[in-house]
């Protein structure tokens, strides 16, 4: 079972590399760290396990957070009475809108033990395309808090943090045009 002490924190220098492509069909390793990614969410999700083991509750977990240096993601969360809980293999976004959007509470980060106060703006709709741990081929379309969340997923296989889309001189500054999601 993952922990805190599994996750590696900002400064490490995996979190800034680029991760690498999972050969398909995934091996059994491959597919045993993804579902544990995922289990990880559910456990830090519930009250009982939280407590227990001192999770923080995540939606959203990226291999090389736990030093495993792949692109495999796993989300899992409900927005709008729709549950999105996925483990995938090398999600690409494959386009996305020119409108953006920001979370009005600004973002964290599993990996970051430190407020950092700013919008983080990002593509309102992105169209994903990925490999599901039951190795199906998926086209994902998201929108809103789903579409923010990976995002910020994919960003760790490129080795981005969220806080290098904050803008320096002014971190609350709203691109033109850009939409608040309140969540
Ligand atoms: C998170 N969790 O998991 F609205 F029940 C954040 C942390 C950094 C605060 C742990 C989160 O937003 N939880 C949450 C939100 C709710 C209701 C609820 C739980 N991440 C994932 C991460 O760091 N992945 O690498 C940060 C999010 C910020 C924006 C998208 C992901
Ligand atoms: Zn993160």
């Amino acid at each position: 079972m993952l922990t805190m002490e599994d996750i590696i924190r900002e400064g490490h220098p995996v979190l800034r590399e680029r991760a690498q492509e999972v050969t398909l069909p995934p091996a059994d390793e491959d597919k045993e760290t993804l579902k544990k990614m995922l289990q990880y969410l559910k456990n830090s999700q519930d009250p009982e396990m939280m407590e227990k083991y001192q999770l923080r509750p995540g939606v959203g977990l990226a291999a090389p957070q736990i030093n495993v240096p792949k692109r495999m993601i796993a989300i899992h969360f409900e927005d709008d009475g729709k549950l999105y809980s996925y483990g995938l293999f090398n999600p690409k976004i494959v386009s996305h809108s020119v409108q953006k959007s920001y979370l009005s509470g600004g973002e964290g980060c599993l990996s970051v033990d430190r407020p950092v106060p700013g919008f983080v703006p990002r593509p309102s709709k992105v169209r994903i395309k990925a490999v599901s741990l039951e190795g199906e081929e998926l086209d994902l379309r998201l929108k809103g808090y789903p579409a923010i969340v990976i995002q910020h997923e994919i960003d760790h296989l490129n080795g981005v943090m969220f806080y290098d889309h904050i803008n320096e001189e002014n971190p609350f500054a709203a691109p033109d045009g850009s939409n608040p999601i309140e969540r």
